[in-house]
């Protein structure tokens, strides 16, 4: 499948047109285009367009053929494909905070589907705010209590979007209001985008747009009918070959395929209305999802897990500079995608983003060269236990050029040839054959446990008692998450979180501010040398308080 490095960027064979126009000039200076008088052209607009759950499998040019998607192929066409974007921890808020800050979810602390964005994170709104974009946001937020400051000049704020013909928005910086939307959901998420785009179209600042629809996430069988009807049986739409345990699950397959077929169609609404505005060729169109799903492969409907299905997405770019049937292969993960738009728009990355910036490979130019993406899991009960909330395995892992590997508490799990074998039918994790390439993955996802810092992996973590375990936890995370987030993430009774939930830990440094650059490593030895300054004294004494959950709450 992937035969080195040269064959990594192919292109596309795209019938009657030239496979490669490149419609800007590019500048080596932040790859902005350059006039024919030197004057540094305005940067381009940018438009993010994410789904819920969309994997990378689910396109007509991908690997369901069957599937209706005109306009994502046609995005392939004109433009470029990051063919291997994963996914680092595939569910919806883990991804959704390294898109918005860059940096990894220990660092935000936003590990699971619960917290908040901590209000003075820096987002990509207020880095593109800071560099003279108008900025908006339309659709499922999914971080919390302050999206207001997120650095989006508007913002329709949705909420109770799984249910998708009965949801709300707020326009948090117009009226303020909340509205109700009884018809489909992406439907007016998108005419809210279309009605920004019309905004900002002639404006003397280029604009940046962020769009996150949340079909194809469940509710799956609220599909428009007349895009069920596509798919009306597996003769027209097959399982996936590595399906299984379908049972009575076809309804939710189905409508799982409807709903990215009128995610499609607004997709095409978002490209007639900047061929309207005449602006298409002014402004770069992202499209990509928070992560995929399973489907029934391996038996599994979540997400949550390390396999193809799960962790890969969608990626596809068009636009300004943007060159046209190019296929990119090297591994591109949530945590570059922040840096990767700055580069695009020509901002300088800011120091605080943790992943690569790919912005020349979107260029045609050349780029970073992983080895491998991070892949983690950290269910709401993992952390103390491994137990499978989910369904699904307290796992860490990395994508490799070649070889899915992952671990649990229990030691290796699982290690695929994806080359050899891309429906991951075949475990080769106890081939002694393998020995060798099971350890070169384990050394692989070492590099990354401690890049990325992992306190969870740390050596002897689990045998600490839980105070102290908490301790570290709040050491480390503490510039953005409150202690009751923590307790939300362990074994607790609903009593236990009563008792915790008033408990205002704050921040540590004492103004509520951030302490920028504590690694875990200076944090464990500030711990072991005894400095407990970190903290407040009444923040220890909350802390030792705490004494009580320790015989119970590994129970
Ligand atoms: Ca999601």
């Amino acid at each position: 499948m992937r035969s080195g490095k040269e064959s990594r960027r192919d292109f596309l064979k795209v019938s009657g047109a030239a496979g490669v126009v490149l419609s800007a000039v590019p500048c080596p200076l932040f790859g902005m285009s350059v006039s024919l008088i030197g004057k540094p052209a305005r940067r381009p607009n940018m438009i993010y367009l994410f789904a819920d759950e969309h994997r990378y499998q689910s396109m007509s040019f991908t690997e369901t053929p069957q599937v209706q998607t005109p306009n994502m192929a046609q995005m392939a066409q004109s433009g470029t494909l990051l063919e291997y974007a994963v996914s680092n921890n595939p569910v919806c808020v883990p991804h959704r905070a390294m898109l918005l800050t860059g940096r990894w979810c220990y660092s935000t602390g936003l590990l699971e589907n619960n917290g908040t964005l901590a209000p003075w994170e820096r987002t990509i709104g207020h880095v593109f705010k800071d560099a003279g974009y108008a900025t908006g946001y339309t659709g499922k937020w999914h971080l919390g209590n302050y999206p207001e400051l997120a650095g989006f000049d508007g913002h329709m704020n949705w909420e109770n979007t799984d249910d998708h013909w009965n949801s709300n928005w707020t326009d948090l910086h117009g009226t303020g209001q909340t509205y109700d939307c009884l018809t489909y959901q992406p439907i007016k998420m998108t005419d809210q985008a279309l009605d920004f785009i019309d905004a900002h179209a002639a404006g003397s600042n280029p604009f940046f747009l962020m769009v996150s629809w949340n079909p194809p996430h469940a509710v799956f069988t609220d599909a428009p009918d007349d895009k069920k009807a596509l798919y009306p049986d597996t003769a027209a739409l097959p399982w996936r070959a590595n399906a299984s345990s379908t049972g009575t699950w076809w309804p939710n397959y189905q409508g799982y395929h409807a709903h990215i077929t009128a995610i499609d169609e607004q997709l095409g609404r978002v490209f007639a209305k900047l061929d309207e505005r005449g602006i298409a060729d002014e402004t770069i169109v992202v499209y990509s999802s928070d992560h995929g799903s399973m489907m029934k492969s391996h038996g599994s409907t979540n997400k949550r897990r390390p396999e193809e299905e799960s962790c890969r997405v969608p990626f596809l770019v068009k636009g300004r500079g943007i060159p046209q049937g190019q296929v990119q292969k090297e591994l591109f993960g949530s945590i570059d995608i922040f840096p990767t738009l700055c580069g695009l728009a020509g901002i300088p990355v800011p120091g605080s983003a943790q992943g690569r910036d790919f912005s020349s490979y979107l260029r045609g130019g050349q780029g970073p060269v992983p080895s491998s993406q991070f892949l983690m899991h950290i269910a709401n009960k993992g952390i103390v236990d491994n137990l499978d909330t989910y369904h699904t395995p307290f796992f860490r892992g990395v994508r490799g050029e070649r070889f899915t590997y992952t671990v649990t508490m229990n030691g290796p799990w699982q290690l695929f040839d994806n080359d050899a074998d891309p429906l991951q039918m075949t475990n080769l994790v106890s081939d002694p054959a393998h020995d060798a390439d099971r350890l070169a993955m384990q050394a692989e996802l070492d590099h990354w446990i401690s890049l990325v810092e992992d306190p969870y992996m740390h050596t002897d973590y689990h045998a600490m008692p839980l105070t102290e375990r908490i301790y570290r936890q709040a050491l480390l995370h503490g510039n953005s998450v409150r202690l009751y987030q923590f307790m939300s993430q362990l074994k607790l009774s609903p009593t236990q979180e009563d008792q915790l939930k008033p408990i205002e830990l704050t921040y540590y440094g004492t103004d509520n501010r951030p302490l920028p650059g504590l690694t875990w490593a200076a944090a464990d030895a500030a711990y072991r040398a005894g400095v407990k300054a970190i903290l407040t004294p009444e923040q220890v004494a909350k802390f030792e308080a705490l004494e009580i959950l320790e015989q119970n709450a590994l129970g």
